[in-house]
């Protein structure tokens, strides 16, 4: 694994559980983490159960004994890392977004197409595809329960950067993130509805907005926070995404990704329209799925709120009893499963980079039409 933050985090926890409550027909062994600061990254390792720890990512290409690099750190290393890893012949996890730009996911794209000549697999880590309620959510699109689809909704409404005096971390900087809220939080909303729809984005058109324009540099800490210093410096990202989107089944969508929604922490909300009924999911009550059937009797129609805990429902019989929640972190584990299932079977695991290449195209045509395309009319 390369990186060791948050997703570095989220990521070992995955490695470490899916072996233990997934039948997988291949042992993951986690092998090495990789981090810049040598004593941080060892204490990673001792507190993740890594069994070695390194200062330099191509160490890990090198070895023969790594068959996988998993990408965790900020998208301006992903390009580099994952078409190195590609063409020593790794498999690879990387983290989203894909890339920072579409010129870099486009290489990663071709650089895991000719991998894949090899049966060397790549995948993007979407993990919201991967949560229990979202996976059922497009069995039941498919399976035309909710006919067909007129409007798709979807915010994802975080408000950690509310306080205009939080300091100056990676994710705001385009030259480490790419772009801000858009590329952070709107790329999982762009993959999530795509999934469960089965419909693509095939035009947009939006605004990007910076309420904050300079922070406090960070004095210490990483990441999502740390403390702040007294110099300040440039927002260079967006810390809000506005936009509209056509797909290409006929759906329309409204798009929000924010990091100024004062209240909301981590609020990925997507409400799916259709002819004959409804579906509505919330991260913060991820356990559940809204379901409107507008082909029941009218006096018997509502949201109905399925507690997607059946072994039935997606992913669901390796954990508890029905009734009892899994979390956000149960995301990673389905992630490994799915992967190391995929890479058995000498199958394309999905999301692949060219899904995460388009949705990095995605992002980019928001980014161009918040500059070129949306008129104002302005209200006298
Ligand atoms: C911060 O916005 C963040 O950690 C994102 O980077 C993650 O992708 C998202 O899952 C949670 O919020």
């Amino acid at each position: 694994m390369i990186g060791y933050g948050f997703m570095g985090a989220a990521h070992s926890q995955g490695w470490r559980v899916a072996p233990r409550f997934f039948d997988l027909p291949l042992a993951p062994e986690m092998s090495l983490v990789v981090g810049r600061n040598a004593d941080a990254v060892a204490q990673a390792a001792e507190k993740w159960g890594w069994a070695e720890s390194h200062t330099d990512w191509r160490a890990a290409i090198e070895r023969d004994d790594i068959d996988l690099i998993d990408i965790v750190t900020p998208g301006d290393t992903h390009a580099e890392i994952a078409i190195a890893a590609l063409e020593a012949g790794k498999h690879v996890l990387c983290e989203k977004p894909l890339a920072n730009t579409v010129e870099e996911a486009q290489a990663m794209a071709e650089a895991a197409e000719r991998a894949a000549a090899k049966g060397v697999r790549a995948m993007v880590g979407f993990t919201y595809r991967r949560v229990p309620a979202t996976t059922f959510a497009r069995d039941l699109v498919a399976a035309g329960k909710i006919g067909e689809i007129r409007q798709v909704r979807a915010v994802y409404l975080q408000d950690w950067l509310a306080d205009a005096e939080a300091p100056l971390t990676w994710r705001m900087k385009k030259e480490l993130a790419g772009s801000g809220a858009l590329g952070d939080i709107g790329a999982h909303i762009i993959d999530l509805t795509q999934y469960i729809t089965g419909q693509r984005l095939t035009s947009v058109s939006g605004i990007l907005e910076t309420f904050v324009k300079e922070r406090p540099l960070l004095e210490s800490g990483r990441g999502l926070s740390g403390t702040a210093s007294t110099e300040r410096g440039e927002v260079t990202v967006d810390d809000l995404a506005l936009f509209t989107g056509r797909f290409d089944g006929g759906a329309v969508g409204s798009f929000e990704a924010t990091r100024f929604s004062t209240g909301r922490k981590n609020a990925l909300r997507v409400e799916i329209a259709g002819s004959t009924g409804a579906l509505s999911f919330d991260l913060e009550d991820l356990n559940s799925l809204g379901y409107y059937d507008a082909t029941a009797p009218d006096t018997e129609q509502g949201f109905r709120k399925i507690l997607v805990t059946e072994p039935d429902h997606p992913y669901m019989s390796a954990w508890w009893p029905t009734g009892h929640m899994i979390g956000y972190e149960h995301g990673f584990s389905h992630q490994v499963k799915d992967l190391v299932e995929a890479i058995d079977a000498g199958e394309q695991p999905t999301p692949s980079f060219a899904d995460g290449l388009q949705v990095q195209q995605v992002l980019q045509a928001v980014e161009e039409s918040s500059v070129h395309g949306s008129t104002w009319t302005p209200i006298s």
